[in-house]
């Protein structure tokens, strides 16, 4: 059974007359209400009368993260704050947090997107979640609980962290559905079989992952450890938070992008220009429909391709492809960029390795140095040192083959590399202290 709404299959000319009259709406309302985007759009001198086709979006102004910590906390509401019911924000590893506000509207559309993203990953009524996502500031936990609520399945608020009571709870409660980041899902798979619990015998069969990247190859470790189909989720909560798209369980190859909702776009990283379908660059969204606190062109730094290709779901909204990486998570080695799920790509291949690693990078003199840290499997860490070491040269041939950077290995002891609890620490760059 196909479960979507017809706005889900609009035919695209439907879709994009849409779409434009939301956006002028949006551009309306934006420079009518939030000072930020009058001041930004005055100085381009850019009205909304000029937003006459989906194109002209354009011509305004990308909005940035520092124009969030530069207008903290509510600067950029859209609403008074009477109207506001709900606020989240996002850490950040400095300064102030970015805050990001809902009305009640915009919490039912929330709900509704994330209903929509469960049920495109094959949730059904009647199914049961075990909502693994931390609960708090974070957008996670409590955006995957109201979606769960709205598509009207058993919805556990589990949040992160006690991962021996989640997986008491997964055998007692029967879950049919878990939703947690991927690495956490690992972390949980790791602990069943620890306490003798074999989680594929378990009624689960769905994992909803995302909130940071991945790649097939932990898809597929996934898929195998827990005995499920592992689907991709994406948001973040500047443009809403989970819900902004979802693969669809049919054929698990990139994110539909709620388009109805959000108008996306693709643009070069260095110069900001848009750039075709088909082609990498950073992902830049405007939202259509949000009341407390629209956005307009935010520069995600995201790094994806967008996909135009019909699908064999039926929906007719525009795929982006898993996320392979943050610009500002990009590794600069001796000249060579390198993203952490490169790495991970190679890792994964390996069946003598468990999947967990860090990468630390330091710079010695003016070189600098990039140490993956990753487990041997237990079988591999019975092995005699030389054989452990042997597969540690072999990564570094294949790091330097297929990312082309030479780097040091070193096999870990099983459990050494933190455990994650929500988004994994991938990269420790030494460089930056
Ligand atoms: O991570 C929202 C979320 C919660 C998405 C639960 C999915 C599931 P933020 O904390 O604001 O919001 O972080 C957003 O996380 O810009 C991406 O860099 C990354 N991210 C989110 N989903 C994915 C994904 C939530 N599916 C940032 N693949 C985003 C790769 C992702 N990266």
């Amino acid at each position: 059974m196909i479960l979507h709404t017809d706005l889900e299959t609009l035919p695209r000319e439907e879709l994009e007359a849409l779409q434009l009259k939301r956006l002028q709406r949006t551009v309306e309302r934006c420079y009518h209400t939030v000072k930020f985007y009058r001041d930004a759009m005055d100085e381009l001198g850019v009205t909304p009368n000029h937003i006459k086709t989906l194109q002209d979006v354009r011509h305004l102004p990308y909005t940035k993260k520092e124009h969030l910590r530069e207008n903290y906390p509510f600067g950029l509401f859209a609403v008074p704050n009477e109207q506001v019911v709900r606020v989240h924000a996002s850490s950040g590893t400095t300064g102030k947090p970015t805050v990001v506000g809902y009305t009640k509207r915009d919490i039912n559309t929330w709900a509704q997107l994330v209903a929509r993203c469960l049920s495109a990953a094959g949730l059904r009524p009647g199914d049961r979640l075990h909502n693994a996502y931390g609960y708090g500031l974070f957008t996670g936990g409590l955006g995957l609980h109201y979606g769960g609520e709205e598509l009207g399945v058993m919805t556990t608020p589990m949040s992160g962290g006690q991962t021996q009571k989640q997986i008491m709870l997964l055998q007692d409660f029967a879950p049919t559905a878990i939703s947690c980041t991927p690495s956490y899902a690992l972390n949980l798979a790791e602990a069943a079989e620890e306490m003798g619990v074999d989680i594929r015998k378990l009624p689960l069969k769905i994992g909803v992952h995302g909130a940071e990247p991945w790649t097939e190859e932990m898809r597929y470790e996934i898929e195998s450890r827990l005995g499920i189909d592992a689907v991709d989720i994406y948001g973040l909560s500047e443009v809403m938070g989970p819900g902004v798209g979802n693969e669809c369980i049919e054929a698990k190859n990139g994110l539909h992008i709620w388009e109805d909702h959000f108008l996306v776009e693709c643009v070069d990283v260095d110069t900001g220009k848009p750039l075709p379908y088909g082609e990498e660059g950073e992902i830049v969204f405007t939202s259509l429909t949000k009341e407390a606190f629209p956005i307009i062109r935010y520069r995600t730094r995201d790094i994806s391709v967008l996909d135009p290709a019909p699908c064999k779901c039926g929906r007719t909204h525009v795929r982006m492809r898993r996320i392979t990486g943050r610009s500002d998570d990009m590794l600069i080695i001796r000249g060579v960029n390198v993203f952490p799920s490169q790495v991970e790509s190679i890792l994964m291949q390996s069946e003598t390795l468990s999947p967990f690693y860090q990468i630390e990078v330091y710079r010695e003199g003016n070189l600098d140095h990039m140490v993956v840290n990753v487990e041997g499997s237990p079988p591999l860490m019975e092995q005699p040192e030389e054989t452990q070491q042997r597969v540690a040269q072999k990564l570094v041939r294949d790091i330097k083959d297929f990312i082309g950077v030479s780097c040091n290995v070193n096999i870990k002891g099983v459990g050494d590399i933190p455990r994650s609890e929500g988004k994994a620490v991938r990269v420790i760059d030494h460089r930056k202290k």
